[in-house]
């Protein structure tokens, strides 16, 4: 049978054979108009320019064409497929060595911003475990799975020997344990961390699953233990870590409980079910504590039987253990980035929450103490000003009184053209009817209703900024009245604005 690439070639040949002769022919033609020409003083000229560029868009096309089927062609097989839902990464062992290391620069500079001593020391002992791996590699295998499924038994019979203590009852195990195995053909001993099962209930099944869930995320090759079908509470952890780009292998342990015909139909099962995410050849079936067997009066203890498995990791770790470490170490690099991202987002919008906080106050105070029939927007607006150059100056933008100004007035005008003001109106006046200390009545109710209005717009002004800041200064593709309307909807749904009204009436109103 021919391969696709000699076809294409071919086909390539003869259309390349094509053009040469449609060209041979055009250039004869236009030789001919030429000489019939070549006398005139403008039709000569512009026939020898139209003839120059078909010659350039010949070879323009022809060198594109060539640079196509040199590229080479996405496998549909094998590896490719199962993991196209992991993240992209870079080809080249030097390239994903580069990024990595670039990371791990970037991470300090990012440490450096952390308040928050305990997520600091956290993260640098992450990074510091990541920069020793890069300088030594060592390949972790990470076994993972439910509790009971059999992992430490799996772990035993791989290296050999009574590793880890096995027990029928869930949380046998209770830390991550790690091993140094020597594996046949792999260079170095590899590492092989007998995990805590997951999906265990209470906080100590929680922090043990966390345990596992973090050394997972740092494993080069992942052995997923289940005994029986995969529950869809199972499925999920895989797929996320799976998203992580990891490399995984499926064992179905405790074989011995079933039938030659129930293993095949569980097998075939398993592989439909985690299919794509892991390939059939990396679903496999082990017994790594075959049940005692009696035989009359005689009770026989068969071996454990794991070869397929140390066979499978042995072949993978062999042919792809380079690039899945460094595979693993970008992956982890970016990830580590990603977390110190959110752990600086999240301090820097309590920072923001803060100066929001107050603002609503000192608006509400203000507004109360100088009551006016109509909620006065650009009265708020001047106060808010100064609050969006404090969020800006949280966010590193610097931003003079007057840019603030206008910002704030810019929200202003979304809020009344979104009716907010008259809907502000209304919430506050129904839940200060709900707060018994405030009276109702006549006149008297205005300045707190106008009062806690103003403190809401603040808020929602402010959330707002929040959110303008974070995205560079924009106001995102839908623009600042999809903000705003988001801002509000979460404020209502949190019930933020029925405390703030009691606390308001409690601090400020009865005094006044
Ligand atoms: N029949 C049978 N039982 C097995 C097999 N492998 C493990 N077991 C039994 O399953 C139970 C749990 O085994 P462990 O190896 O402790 O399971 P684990 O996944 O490490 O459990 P935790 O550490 O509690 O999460 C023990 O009673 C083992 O004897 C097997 O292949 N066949
Ligand atoms: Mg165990």
């Amino acid at each position: 049978m021919w391969s696709i690439p000699y076809v294409r070639l071919l086909l390539l040949l003869a259309l390349l054979a094509f053009f040469t002769g449609l060209l041979v022919w055009l250039i004869q033609s236009f030789l001919d108009l030429y000489y019939a020409t070549r006398y005139h003083p403008i039709l000569g000229g512009l026939l020898i320019t139209v003839l120059l560029l078909l010659l350039l868009v010949f070879v323009a096309a022809s060198v594109y064409y060539l640079f196509l089927f040199h590229r080479p062609a996405t496998s549909s097989s094998g590896r490719k497929s199962a993991t196209s839902q992991r993240p992209s990464l870079p080809d080249s062992a030097a390239d994903k060595l580069r990024l990595t290391r670039q990371n791990l620069a970037q991470l300090e500079a990012q440490m450096a911003q952390i308040q928050d001593q305990v997520a600091r020391a956290a993260l640098a002992e992450r990074s510091a475990l990541l920069a020793k791996q890069l300088a030594r590699p060592q390949l972790k295998v990470v076994v993972f799975g439910t509790g009971s499924a059999g992992k430490t038994s799996l772990v035993n019979a791989l290296l050999g020997r009574r590793a880890g203590a096995v027990g029928a009852t869930l949380g046998t195990t209770e830390a991550a344990t790690l091993y140094e195995w020597a594996l046949p053909g792999i260079p170095d001993p590899v590492q092989i961390v007998d995990c805590p099962g997951i999906l265990e209930i209470g906080p100590a099944g929680l922090m043990r699953e966390s345990e596992a869930r973090a050394q997972a995320e740092a494993a080069d090759l992942l052995l997923v233990v289940v005994d029986g079908d995969l529950r869809q509470s199972e499925v999920d952890p895989l797929r996320q870590l799976m998203a992580l780009g990891k490399r995984a292998l499926l064992i179905l342990n405790k074989i011995d409980r079933y039938t030659p015909e129930e293993q095949q139909i569980l097998l075939q099962h398993l592989r439909e079910r985690v299919a794509p995410l892991i390939q059939p050849q990396d679903v496999l079936m082990a017994c790594a504590a075959p049940a005692p067997i009696q035989v009359g009066s005689q009770t026989w203890q068969p071996e454990p039987d794991v070869a397929v498995v140390k066979d499978r990791i042995q072949a993978v770790l062999y042919a792809e253990g380079g690039s899945l470490a460094l595979d693993n170490a970008l992956l982890q690099s970016q990830q580590l980035g990603e977390t110190a991202k959110q752990i600086i987002q999240a301090q820097l919008r309590r920072q923001a929450e803060q100066v929001i906080d107050r603002f609503q106050w000192i608006v509400t105070g203000v507004v109360f103490a100088n009551p006016i029939p109509a909620v006065d927007l650009l009265a708020i607006a001047a106060i808010n000003a100064q609050m969006v150059v404090e969020l800006g100056s949280v966010y590193g933008c610097t931003m003079n009184l007057q840019q603030g100004r206008e910002l704030a007035l810019s929200l202003a005008k979304t809020l009344t053209g979104l009716g907010l003001v008259e809907g502000a109106i209304q919430l506050t006046t129904g839940i200060l009817a709900t707060v018994a200390e405030v009276s109702v009545v006549g006149f008297l109710v205005t300045a707190p209703i106008q009062a806690a209005s103003a403190g809401y717009l603040t808020r929602i002004a402010g959330k707002s900024f929040i959110e303008y800041f974070q995205r560079n200064q924009s106001w995102g593709e839908e623009g600042i009245q999809a903000v705003v309307k988001a801002q509000v909807q979460s404020t209502q749904k949190s019930g933020w604005l029925q405390d703030f009204v009691r606390e308001a009436s409690r601090r400020i109103f009865q005094k006044g």
